[in-house]
């Protein structure tokens, strides 16, 4: 049972992970509630993108998520309910992006090797997509009105 009040403030936030590194290599730990921001309820991870195929074009209504690329590189464009597009580089494993509330994400440029992981608040549910960009852009002037 969710229990959050939707929509969200949309945030988009760079974090920059602690790697805990010995003679041996490197380590990243995520905690939930602690390195990100809310209990973690679900983990995916995205690999073998081919090369020019873009992923996402969607928002969500309810959902808060942390994205890390632990393997290679891709670029996540975000949109937010002001209208304010960003593209942000994820290059290092110890990189991450925090993306909730109404924002429109769309991932990009993957290289061969990249393994995009995904840490969020919520379990899946289709319900909490929104597909279609016109709806997107209706419920985010809709949230700037209620603002
Ligand atoms: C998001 C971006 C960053 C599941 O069965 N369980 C899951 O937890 C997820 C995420 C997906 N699926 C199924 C649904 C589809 O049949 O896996 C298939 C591919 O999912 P989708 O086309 O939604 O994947 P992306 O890469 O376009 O988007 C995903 C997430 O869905 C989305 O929440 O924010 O990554």
């Amino acid at each position: 049972m969710r229990t959050k009040i939707s929509p969200l403030k949309s945030e988009i936030q760079i974090k920059e992970l602690d790697v805990k590194g010995d003679h041996r290599g490197c380590l990243v730990s995520i905690e939930g509630s602690i390195d990100a921001p809310f209990e973690i309820k679900r983990v995916y991870y995205i690999f073998g993108t081919k090369s020019g195929i873009d992923r996402g074009k969607h928002a969500h209504i309810n959902l808060q998520q942390l994205l890390v690329c632990v393997s290679g590189s891709c670029t996540i464009k975000t949109q937010d309910a002001r209208g304010e597009v960003i593209f942000t580089e994820l290059e290092a494993p110890n990189k991450a992006l925090l993306i909730s509330g109404l924002v429109w994400r769309e991932m990009l440029n993957f290289s061969d090797d990249a393994v995009l992981v995904v840490l969020a608040d919520g379990h899946y549910d289709e319900a909490d997509y929104i597909r279609d960009f016109n709806d997107f852009l209706q419920r985010a002037e809709h949230s700037q009105i209620l603002e």
